[in-house]
């Protein structure tokens, strides 16, 4: 039987029976999307477990750190970087959310046209049934969208630990010394947070750890090329998507256990669905958990999905950062050097996003492109219109897509997918 939680989260200050109801669809949703796909790799028993304990293992590891004085940090962007947080002997946790919560006590604060991601973080904070949140020592916000610029102003306003980070939107000279700066900054509050002096030795093994988490992910990316796809887009999102929470040695290990099993699987030639079966890149918004309503609606609808152009997927996880550096200064410049490349929609002029979504198509031998907007997110879905042209004009199916985290909208998306997939399939 599970363990009881509930005076964990009591002393957390949540609110018990909202978060009851959480629990309860997140268990459904669960059941229905997850454990109801065929031909799963055995080692998503590992994600399985981590889902049916979401809030509740994790949560104890978490608090059971506190008490040995390490502190939590939460985030709600892949600009936020793991190795600095690591290095100064505290643990960096997610914080996104994909779910509505809360909404009509959300709309007091912000604006209805405010997309879900936002919207969700207020609901979950407004309603009281985020643990993650909660438990977190820090929370830090970045200036980054719109949106997020203002609404962490808001937010400022209900939670007594809010750090804000300042990004550049351009990739110029000035934009990279920003960025540099802004790392330098956080180094210090995460300094003064844990009482730990960051040194070179501590942030080579952050780098290495988070190397590690992100070199693991690659080696899965990649085994997703194989047709038949040895795994499900869902599976693997949900990946990507734990890459955000868990402890960072046992989320490497058990991904790379996952791609001992794929390689054998691609030997042996079986999929998570037939060969053939047409092939998805998704791109866009990052969808945080529970988001999974577009991939479920695609993996339902006859086509597999290959690779996620998101920062949840490989925008947030491309590139590693170079630990050769002998000095802080030289660590420091490595990864300002490795996040400055990540191409949120934020930044202008962002070619090179377009040109990744190409490479990304091409190498995972995709049949067509969906782009996944969320409403109201003025930066991607701006951006789309360009993707789009660019694809197209390689010859290479778009459809752009732009939905919430309702289902209202489902049984219409569904049609506008099948159409899509079938149109790629001729
Ligand atoms: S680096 S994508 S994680 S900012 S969906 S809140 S953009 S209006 S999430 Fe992101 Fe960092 Fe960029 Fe990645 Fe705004 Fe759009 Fe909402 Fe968004």
């Amino acid at each position: 039987m599970r363990e009881d939680y509930t005076p964990m989260w009591e002393s957390l200050g949540m609110d018990l029976s909202a978060h009851d109801a959480l629990l309860g669809v997140l268990e459904q949703g669960y059941r229905d999307i997850y454990l109801a796909q065929k031909n799963r790799p055995e080692g998503m028993g590992y994600f399985d477990f981590v889902m049916s304990e979401v809030h509740g293992l994790r949560i104890k590891e978490l608090l059971d750190e506190k008490k040995q004085n390490r502190k939590i940090i939460g985030s709600y962007c892949v600009f936020v970087p793991e190795e600095i947080v690591l290095a100064g002997g505290a643990t960096l946790i997610g914080l996104c959310s994909g779910a509505d919560f809360a909404v009509e006590e959300v709309e007091k604060h912000l604006p209805r046209n405010t997309c879900s991601l936002i919207k969700s973080s207020f609901g979950f904070k407004l309603g009281k049934v985020c643990p993650y949140l909660e438990c977190a020592d820090m929370i830090v916000g970045e200036n980054t969208c719109d949106g997020k610029k203002k609404a962490y102003e808001i937010f400022a306003g209900m939670v007594d630990n809010l750090y804000v980070m300042d990004l550049p939107q351009v990739k110029s000279t000035q934009g990279r010394a920003l960025l540099k700066e802004e790392f330098e900054r956080f180094k210090t509050a995460v300094e003064e947070l844990t009482g730990n002096k960051i040194t070179v030795e501590a942030l080579k093994e952050g780098i290495k750890v988070v190397n590690a988490k992100r070199a693991a992910l690659h080696r899965l990316a990649i085994l997703r090329k194989a047709d038949p796809a040895p795994i499900s887009g869902l599976d693997a999102l949900l990946a990507n998507q734990v890459f955000f929470y868990d402890n960072p040695a046992r989320f490497t290990e058990s991904v790379n256990k996952i791609c001992d099993e794929l390689e054998v699987r691609i030997k042996e030639n079986q999929g998570a669905f037939p060969s053939k079966t047409p092939r998805i890149l998704i791109s866009g918004c990052p969808m945080a958990v529970p988001n999974w309503k577009l991939p479920w609606i695609i993996e339902t609808s006859g086509a597999v999905i290959v690779g996620e152009e998101a920062c949840v997927g490989e925008r947030g996880t491309r590139n590693l950062t170079d630990d050769s550096g002998q000095s802080l200064d030289e660590l420091m410049e490595a990864f300002t050097d490795r996040y400055f490349k990540v191409d949120c929609a934020i930044f202008t002029p962002n070619q090179e996003r377009s040109d990744h979504i190409v490479d990304m198509a091409q190498a995972y031998g995709a049949n067509g492109v969906i782009h996944y907007g969320l409403q109201f997110c003025q930066p991607y879905i701006m951006e789309s219109i360009p993707v789009e042209n660019t694809l197209e004009n390689l010859g290479i199916p778009c459809m752009r897509i732009e939905t919430d985290y309702g289902m209202e909208d489902v049984g219409q998306l569904k049609t506008r997918v099948e159409a899509f997939i079938e149109q790629i399939s001729d």
